[in-house]
């Protein structure tokens, strides 16, 4: 499907490669957006990110945005380009005002080894560390940060498809994005999301208990403004709610890690369309492609509008 110089919004999924290819194509075309190194994975290859650099305001506040966490939902990454293309390119007034107004860090796939696992093996998860002690491979990516890590909703068998890892923070690929988090510093951050799919739901920390964060009540409200900008284009209905409120509970997350320990606000896990398995769940054709990107990317509108006014 791919041919070099493409960088149009994407319509159909791309591999690891022709995604970096994708990315640094568009960027070389436009003084604001850059692609740099976001890690190096645990099979040792690099993996990248498309930065923009607000273009009028000064002093901005930073969106972070990472896709692909966990390989097998491939409509993650493929949103993530959208939204990038949006970003960069987009010409209505709320794309115009998102890339005048924030520095935006997209990282779109960020298990880069999984995700080209999937090619042979599409329903993988986790990434492709080698365990010791184990002939099984992989760490659950969205269990190994070090925030109420070894907690429910986590297992210790290195087997299991929630593996959280032999230690809080272990993977190279969580440990890429945390010290970036760290490096721009929680406060500068108005918004931190960490994108998969299936279910249609706009998480809300936190995963690892059943308790609230004392800000619930704003985090519940800017997800809820998402919710109805989701509505309004596709007609689609996205719920709104913690992990162990609407789907199951889940402890070294990074959206709690990004909260709890980096200082984050506001940070949430959106589950992209379908709703269901028999929608198609992690399988679903390129066309919804498109329609994800415009409903989720004024979600992302939505939800940083409420964040930056509260
Ligand atoms: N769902 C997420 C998972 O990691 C989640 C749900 C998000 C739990 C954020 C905790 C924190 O299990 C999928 N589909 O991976
Ligand atoms: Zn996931």
């Amino acid at each position: 499907d791919f041919e070099s110089g493409n960088k149009r919004k994407p319509d159909f999924y791309m591999t690891n490669s022709e995604i970096n290819a994708w990315m640094n194509d568009l960027a070389n075309d436009y003084s604001y957006a850059t692609v740099s190194t976001t890690g190096t994975s645990i099979e040792g290859q690099d993996f990248f990110q498309l930065d923009v650099d607000a273009t009028i305001v000064s002093n901005p506040k930073h969106v972070y945005i990472n896709g692909g966490i966990h390989a097998r939902e491939w409509i993650s990454p493929a949103t993530m380009q959208w939204i990038i293309h949006e970003v960069i390119t987009g010409t209505s007034d709320d794309a115009v005002r998102m890339r005048e107004n924030y520095i935006w860090h997209i990282p779109p796939v960020i298990n880069p080894d999984g995700y080209d696992y999937t090619w042979t093996n599409r329903m993988w998860r986790k990434n492709r560390r080698i365990n010791s002690g184990s002939s099984c491979i992989g760490v659950d990516l969205n269990r190994n940060w070090g925030w109420g890590w070894d907690g429910p909703g986590s297992s210790t068998d290195p087997c299991s498809d929630t593996y959280r890892g032999a230690s809080a923070d272990s993977e190279p690929e969580v440990r890429a994005v945390e010290d970036q988090l760290m490096a721009i510093g929680g406060e500068n951050i108005v918004l931190y999301m960490d994108v998969h799919s299936y279910s249609q739901f706009w998480l809300v920390p936190w995963g690892g208990t059943t308790e609230k964060p004392d800000d619930y009540a704003e985090l519940k409200a800017g997800g809820d403004a998402a919710a109805a900008a989701i509505r309004s284009v596709n007609n689609l209905s996205f719920l709104v709610g913690t992990p162990p409120d609407i789907l199951y509970v889940a402890s070294g997350g990074s959206f709690d890690w990004a909260k709890g320990h980096a200082g984050v606000k506001y940070t949430y896990a959106p589950e992209l369309r379908p709703a269901s398995a028999g929608a198609g769940g992690f399988v679903i054709p390129p066309e919804n492609i498109d329609p994800s990107g415009n409903e989720i990317f004024a979600g992302v509108v939505a939800n940083i509008d409420f964040a930056a006014s509260n």
